[in-house]
């Protein structure tokens, strides 16, 4: 059983920037697995060369199916929670242990770093994503009773007993994995707060959301939420948790 958390890497066709990432992770001394599910370039070899252990899957799951993998590994493991993190370079790696920090001084279950809590925003967001965005956030605050500036977030800490309930549960549609699992841990009980982390553009490659047909995927997943045809979880509830006997020795 560890302390510190698994970091999590879906990486698909990143070999530009992979072993970067990794090696920034491996030097703060954090376990790392890269989950690649189809990559036709060096990403796994470069990754591993890094340091990190390779989950290599035979179909392509997409990110959440890669995610929810990592999830089961880290289970599995023995890892008490796990940070989730890009494999472009886009999220700062040296805030990993803030997240861990937070998560601990709050007892939070989930920790996000947002891209919108800081003024000088360090990647370009058209119009349109931003305004869907803020949509999005509507729900998810409301959700999880704080406020949420970034429900798409792809840079978060994710702890036990929701790391186990996302292990079995966690979809793999687009923004399933994200915007609908920060909502169904709202308002399962979960404890959610959300930082500040300078986020980037992406250094290398092309992001795997395309403006038109996201923006058709983000309605749909506002109708999933607003009449709570989501995935479920079980409830959190720290009366049930504080009733089991407590381990002695
Ligand atoms: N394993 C896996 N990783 C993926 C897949 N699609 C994207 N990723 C990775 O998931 C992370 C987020 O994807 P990205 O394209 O950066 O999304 P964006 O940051 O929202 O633009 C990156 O590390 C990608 O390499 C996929 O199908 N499988
Ligand atoms: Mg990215």
């Amino acid at each position: 059983m560890s302390d510190k958390p698994l970091i999590l890497i879906p990486a698909l066709n990143e070999q530009a920037t992979i072993q970067e990432v990794v090696a920034s992770v491996i030097a703060q001394g954090f376990d790392v697995v890269v989950i690649d599910d189809g990559s036709g370039d060096q990403t796994a070899n470069l990754a591993r060369q890094a340091g990190a252990t390779i989950l290599t899957l035979r179909i392509n799951l997409g990110v959440g199916g890669a995610l929810r993998c990592g999830f089961r590994y880290a289970v599995t493991n023995g890892y008490k929670s796990v940070v989730q993190c890009d494999a472009d370079g886009q999220h700062p790696t040296s805030h990993i242990q803030r997240l861990v920090d937070v998560s601990n001084e709050t007892a939070s279950h989930m920790v996000i770093g947002s891209r919108f809590r800081n003024q000088d925003l360090g990647m370009t967001v058209m119009w349109h994503r931003r305004f869907a965005m803020w949509i999005l956030s509507l729900f998810a605050s409301r959700a999880c009773k704080t406020k949420i500036t970034d429900s798409t977030s792809g840079f978060r800490l994710i702890s036990e007993p929701l790391l186990g309930q996302f292990a079995k549960y966690l979809p793999s549609h687009y923004l399933g994995d994200t915007f609908e699992a920060n909502v169904v841990a709202g308002r399962a009980g979960y404890k959610v707060k959300e930082i500040a982390a300078p986020i980037s553009d992406r250094k290398a490659g092309v992001s795997s959301t395309g403006s038109w047909r996201s923006i058709i995927l983000i309605a749909r997943s506002i109708l999933v939420v607003f009449f709570h045809l989501h995935f479920r979880i079980a409830d959190y509830s720290e009366e049930e948790l504080s009733l089991q006997p407590v381990k002695k020795g």
